[in-house]
C-alpha cells in the first residue's frame, strides 16, 4: 500500500469519559495505526484472541434477539448476499419498498434491537475524537460467496461522525475508492481483529468487500465473516 504513515504507540488507549461504558477490551499493548488515506486509519491486528471472542459472544447474544436477515434492494427487491441485523437504538435496513434506511426495531420480530456493547462504545471512544456515541452498530455476516459492491454509506444524518468497521472471522478483501465513484481504487485485506476507520474527508468515500477468503480464520465455528460498523445517525441528542 503506498502513501502509508505508520503510527505504533505503547501508550494505553486514552481514559473513557462515558458514563454507560461498563467494560472494556483489553486490546493489544502496542497499537499499529496505518493511516492509508487522509481519513482512513486501519489498525491491523487491534483486538486479541480473547477479545476476538468476547465479541464474537456479544454478537451472538444479540443474534438471538434479533436474529440475521436477508435485506433486499430497493426498487428491485434483490437480495443482498450478505446477511444483517443491528444492535443499537437505531438499526440500517434496505426492502423494495422503502430502500434504504434506519428504523429503531428489527424488520422481521418488529422487536427493538439490542443495545450496542458497552465494550464496543468503549472502543469508539478509544480510537475516534467524536465526542458523541454511536446510535447503530451494523452487523454484517458474510458466508464463503457473499459480496459488498462498492457503495457509499451516506443513509446517515451525520456525515461528519466516523464510522468505526471491525472484521471477526475470516479475511476480506476490502476495495477503497474515493469520493467520486470513477475514482480509482485500491484493495487490501481486513482479518479478524483489524478495525478501519473512516471520517472526513474519506467518511464518504466509497468501498465494498470483493470476497471472502473462506478458511482463513477459525473463530467462527460455521465460517465465513462478520463485520460490525459503528454509525452515529443523527446530529444530537
Ligand atoms: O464488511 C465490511 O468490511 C464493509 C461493510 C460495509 O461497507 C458497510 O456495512 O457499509
Amino acid at each position: 500500500m503506498p502513501d502509508q504513515m505508520c503510527r505504533v504507540s505503547d501508550s494505553p488507549p486514552l481514559p473513557m469519559n462515558h458514563d454507560n461504558i461498563k467494560e472494556k477490551i483489553i486490546v493489544r499493548e502496542i497499537v499499529m495505526e496505518i493511516e492509508i488515506a487522509p481519513g482512513c486509519r486501519y489498525f491491523p491486528d487491534f483486538l486479541n484472541q480473547a477479545a476476538q471472542q468476547k465479541l464474537l459472544e456479544h454478537i451472538q447474544k444479540a443474534l438471538l434477539k434479533a436474529p440475521l436477515f436477508q435485506p433486499t434492494m430497493p426498487k428491485t427487491g434483490k437480495p443482498f448476499s450478505v446477511a444483517m441485523s443491528n444492535m443499537g437504538t437505531l438499526g440500517w435496513v434496505s426492502d423494495k419498498v422503502q430502500g434504504y434506511r434506519y428504523q429503531e426495531t428489527h424488520p422481521t420480530t418488529r422487536q427493538n434491537w439490542p443495545p450496542i456493547p458497552s465494550t464496543l462504545l468503549a472502543l469508539w471512544d478509544d480510537l475516534t475524537d467524536f465526542s458523541l456515541l454511536p446510535e447503530a452498530c451494523l452487523i454484517n455476516y458474510y458466508d464463503a460467496k457473499a459480496r459488498m459492491g462498492l457503495h457509499r454509506d451516506a443513509d446517515e444524518q451525520n456525515l461528519q461522525a466516523p464510522i468505526m468497521s471491525l472484521s471477526l472471522g475470516d479475511k476480506a478483501q476490502f476495495r477503497l475508492g474515493g469520493l467520486k465513484r470513477s475514482d480509482p481504487t485500491r484493495t487490501f485485506f481486513l482479518s479478524s481483529g483489524d478495525i478501519l476507520i473512516l471520517e472526513p474527508p474519506m467518511r464518504i468515500a466509497y468501498h465494498g468487500i470483493d470476497r471472502v477468503i473462506a478458511g482463513a480464520s477459525r473463530l467462527l465455528a460455521q465460517g465465513g465473516r462478520y463485520n460490525l460498523t459503528m454509525r452515529r445517525i443523527t446530529p444530537d441528542r
